[in-house]
Parts: structure tokens; sequence; C-alpha cells
């Protein structure tokens, strides 16, 4: 079946212990309120609503590791993997509404264990590639690529709750779009490894249309493999994305970011998408609305909405 035509599942990962702020885990609830899941059946997607993932009573932390609250990063994620993988399989797309964005780790370790030939499409101002000993700040919202990319390893320490995690990535099969706030050891693993990278000054350089088109290219040159997005809103400019935790100034406008997600939706290759990092508890109470209604649009754009204007299945002109 054409991608497309998949029913369209959506999870949600109500989760904040990636990062240090409260709020994280309402993402769901807002994006579901704001409309989210209609506006996906309205321009034809067959929306399935798997409600939010149960998530394992968060066990005891210690202190006895540098990367943050891990036993509960890891023990969520696991269960994320593993119903990303279970719906997949069963021949869904799917949409992961976080929750802060160490949900990458589950959701793209489950996607891998479904479709070992993805690709990786990381939409965001943070490169989020720390290891836990790269970390300044211990928080795992900053780290979920370490723990899937392979030529990692010999970076990676034992971390608590996540020796489940087996690297199912190489670094050729990531592609970053947005970045402007990448920390030292994220910028040598990146030459390093040699991942291609499209930070905000190539888009200033390119357009944004070119920056998807060689992104994909990059990443997949035969056009054939499925795509993983993962969108942490605050690659949008903090004027369209201020609720969320680490703002940074210089982002994609609006128009940037609903052209991304049209070109996307336009390889019929969408697998999984997640929206990540919306936190209704921060910015003001205009911030919180036009990030979340923001939120809400670019992921209708993902999956067929257009700025051309769409024609619901069911409408008819009224006639008098
Ligand atoms: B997000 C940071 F140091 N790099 O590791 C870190 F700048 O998911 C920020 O992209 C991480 O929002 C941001 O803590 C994680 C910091
Ligand atoms: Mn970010
Ligand atoms: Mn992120
Ligand atoms: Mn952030």
């Amino acid at each position: 079946m054409a991608m497309s035509e998949r029913p369209l599942g959506v999870l949600g990962f109500s989760f904040n212990k990636g990062q240090p702020r409260g709020g994280t885990e309402q993402g769901p609830r807002v994006l579901r309120n704001a409309g989210i899941l209609d506006a996906l059946e309205r321009v034809g997607n067959a929306v399935v609503d798997h409600s939010n993932v149960e998530l394992p009573n968060p066990p005891d932390e210690g202190r006895d590791n540098i990367a943050k609250n891990c036993r509960a990063v890891g023990t969520a994620n696991k269960k994320l993997s593993e119903e990303v993988s279970r719906y997949l399989k069963k021949g869904e797309r799917l949409l992961v509404l976080g929750g802060d964005h160490s949900l990458g780790i589950g959701s793209i370790h489950g996607h891998a264990q479904a479709q070992p030939d993805v690709v990786i499409v990381w939409v965001d101002a943070h490169a989020d590639l720390n290891t836990p000993m790269s970390s300044s700040s211990g928080n795992m919202h900053g780290m979920p690529l370490s723990f899937l990319i392979r030529e990692l390893v010999e970076f990676m320490p034992q971390t608590p709750g996540l020796d489940w995690c087996k690297p199912c990535l190489s670094a050729k099969d990531v592609v970053y779009i947005g970045l402007r706030d990448v920390d030292p050891a994220e910028r040598l693993f990146i030459e390093k490894l040699g991942i291609t990278s499209f930070s905000m000054q190539e888009v200033d350089k390119f357009g944004i249309r070119e920056v998807v088109e060689k992104a994909l290219k990059a990443v997949d040159p035969s056009g054939k493999r499925p795509i993983h997005v993962s969108f942490d809103v605050d690659v949008m400019d903090p004027a369209h994305a201020s609720a969320t935790g680490t703002p940074v100034p210089g982002g994609l406008s609006l128009r940037e970011s609903f052209y991304l997600a049209e070109e996307i939706a336009a390889t019929g290759r969408l697998a999984v998408l997640d929206i990540a990092e919306v936190n209704p508890l921060l910015s003001n109470a205009d911030g919180q609305k036009t990030t979340v209604a923001n939120a809400v649009d670019v992921t209708a754009k993902f999956y067929g909405s257009k700025r051309q204007g769409d024609v619901p299945r069911d409408y008819v002109i009224p006639r008098p």
C-alpha cells in the first residue's frame, strides 16, 4: 500500500524527565485539544488515536549517573520503542506527540526495528548528539542521537535504563536541518562522522527549497527509503514557537517550516513524525497559543494539508 494510504496512528508520549522543566508532559493533551486529529482527518488521513503510551512507574534514580533521570528516560523509551515498532509492523504510519525530545530514542529505535532502512531528518535548533560524558547539562533531551548512532559506541558509557537500546543507525542515515546552537563535541562528531547538516547559515545561503532538496538527496539518493522526521518545535523562530524549553533566536520562519513539511509530504515516504518539546507552561498566554497552533498547522502540512487550500473528503458546496 502507498505510504500515504496507510492508517495514521497517533501516539502521545507524555513525558518530561529528559529535561528539567515541567510542562512537556502536557504536549499531547494540548495538541489534541487544539484539534490536531481533526486537522489530519480533514485532509483524508485515516487517523487512529492510540492515546498516550502507558508509562511504567518512574524507577528510583540514585545519583550515580551523569545522564539525569536515565532510568526513567530509559524505561519510558523502551515502552515507546515497542509501541512504535508494533504499530509500524501492523502497517500504520505514526505521529508521535511529545513530550521532551528524549523521545527520539524510543521513537527512532522502534522505527528501525520495523523498517531497518529508515532515514532520519532531524529538524531542530540543536543537534541532540551529546553523549552523557560530553553533555554540560546532563539533560537527556540533548542526547538522543548518541544512543542510536553506531559510530559513537566507543564514546558511550553504560547507562542504567538504556541497556536495551542498541544503536541502529549509521551516521550517513541522518541529516540535520535548522541547527544554530551546537555544542563543541556535537560539532566534532558531525565533522568526524560526516553527518550531513544544514544549519540556519545554509538555510540563509541556499534557501529552504534547496536545503530540503539537498538534504533528502544526501540521505537517500535513490528516493526509496522510509523517512523519519523528528521535529523539535524550537527549530522555529521563537516568534512562532516560544512555549518551549530551549528557544534559540534566528530560527525557521513559519513559511520555511510549512515548506519543509509540504516537501516531505510530497515524497510520499513519511513513515514516522515526532513533534517534540511543546511546553504549554512556558512563555505567556499568547506564546502558548501560537506555539500550539503553529505546531498543529505544521503537522497538518506533513500529512497533506496545503496552503493552496484543501477540500475535505465529505465537503459539499452549499446550494440555494
Ligand atoms: B532539545 C544542550 F547544552 N545542547 O545538551 C544540552 F545547549 O531537545 C541543549 O533540542 C539541548 O531541545 C537541547 O543540554 C535539547 C545545551
Ligand atoms: Mn532543540
Ligand atoms: Mn531537540
Ligand atoms: Mn528545546
